[in-house]
């Protein structure tokens, strides 16, 4: 006869255990800063119908910079609540500029390719 199996009660005190620390330990909400220059801009380039690099961390108030080197497919970068958009342009357009001034994550996507999906975090 073996006495291996585990009693019950110790099993379930051990998994509320394991539930309380993972409610008090996660949420770190604040997480690396962004390691970029902090010069206040950065770029972002749409080439083979994506968006490079396609997740990128700001700061409030910085800028970024959106170049199209697609020939013949114009693009846009456009924020899902439409706080930024780059509008529609193509390759040879200058760049076009958007101000990220509120915190928060944003997806967005391209008006014209709307597959074409990436993610500006703000902070
Ligand atoms: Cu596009």
């Amino acid at each position: 006869m073996r006495r291996l199996r585990q009693p019950l009660p110790l099993l379930s005190l051990f998994a509320a255990l394991v539930l309380t620390v993972g409610a008090c330990g996660g949420g770190s909400s604040n997480k690396k800063a962004s390691s970029s220059s902090g010069a206040g801009s950065q770029t972002i380039t749409i080439q083979n119908f994506k968006f490079n690099p396609d997740k990128l961390k700001v700061k409030v108030g910085d800028k970024v910079t959106v170049t199209n080197l697609d020939a013949g497919a114009p693009h846009s970068l456009r924020a899902d609540d439409r706080s930024f958009n780059t509008g529609i342009f193509n390759k040879g357009d200058r760049p076009r500029t958007i101000t990220l001034s509120k915190a928060g994550t944003f997806p967005y996507d391209c008006e014209v390719h709307t597959f074409m999906k990436g993610t500006i975090t703000v902070s």
